[in-house]
């Protein structure tokens, strides 16, 4: 074989010898009433985030609730909920744009006013069972040019392949994210989304912006394939009772800080173990406002 054949191939993301563990703790799905350890209040929230970050997290990706538990894009709200896990924590804070699918264009691109570090940005329309998660062009772009005005790192959520096209497409027409780097997060088994399993993760990966980062995060049962999956293939995980309140068959998931603990677990395994959020933040690009 020559040098020229062993070089990676030109989408390949560089690898990392340690691995980002993103915490998804809350979501916009799971109700507390059926799922009593997920947290939803700010003091819930700030202690979930400080076992997290103890076990190997590096991000936090924040959804909030209001004094009902429902999922809300309370502006107030969300600017306490920065600064409480800044005062808390070093982890990067992640606030969500995705929201709940209720939740109006207009409120979702104001929530990075609250001033996180980073910020989700799905990269297109999604079945989402039996609802539809809406992310058209014009959102996307309008989304992402405020990221870049504002200075808010993006993380490019990909729930389906149409999604890394105009990820292809965002870039080309508008340049690079706030931080320089592009990171990816492929969101796998999704009813309605890309399968979670491995061939549908390389195939995914492989397509990807040449030098992107990524991790991958499997909702529901997938959410342990899909994290030996990207470990195997050189990637970063996502966990967190966003994505799974199962831990394994019939046990209910009974804190975040147990998904990041295996995460971690895996990840040392793997001969790469959980990255610092300072390490997170050269590679992501993201400056620390401590
Ligand atoms: N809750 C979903 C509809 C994101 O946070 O950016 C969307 C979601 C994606 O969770
Ligand atoms: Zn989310």
């Amino acid at each position: 074989m020559t040098d020229t054949a062993a070089q990676p191939a030109a989408t390949a993301a560089r690898p990392e010898r340690s691995t980002l563990i993103t915490v998804a703790p809350t979501g916009a799905e799971s109700a507390k009433a059926s799922v009593p350890a997920l947290p939803v209040t700010l003091d819930e929230l700030v202690t979930t985030a400080k076992e997290c970050r103890e076990a190997g997290a590096a991000v936090i990706h924040v959804h909030i609730r209001d004094d009902d538990a429902q999922p809300t894009l309370d502006l107030g709200r969300l600017r306490d909920t920065v600064r409480a896990l800044r005062e808390a924590t070093d982890l990067i804070v992640q606030l969500s744009t995705g929201g709940a699918v209720t939740d109006s264009f207009d409120r979702r691109l104001a929530v990075i006013d609250a001033g996180p570090d980073a910020c989700s940005l799905t990269c297109g329309t999604v079945n989402f069972g039996d609802d539809v998660f809406m992310n058209p062009w014009g959102f996307m772009t309008e989304l992402y040019a405020k990221t870049q005005a504002l200075g808010v790192v993006p993380e490019f959520e990909l729930f389906d392949f149409g999604h890394i096209a105009a990820l292809h497409r965002l870039l080309a027409e508008f340049g690079p994210p706030a931080g320089g780097h592009v990171h990816c997060d492929l969101v796998m088994g999704v009813p309605g989304g890309m399968p979670g399993d491995a061939a549908t993760l390389v195939q995914a990966v492989s397509a990807l912006p040449a030098g992107a980062s990524w991790s991958a995060t499997g909702i529901g049962r997938t959410s342990v394939p899909v994290l030996f999956a990207a470990l195997a293939a050189g990637g970063h995980l996502r966990v967190g009772m966003e994505d799974t309140v199962t831990f394994s068959r019939g046990r209910p998931v009974a804190s975040n800080a147990e998904l990041v603990e295996r995460a971690a677990s895996a990840a040392a395994l793997a001969q790469r173990p959980a990255m610092t959020p300072a390490a997170a933040r050269e590679m992501l690009g993201v400056p620390d406002r401590h």
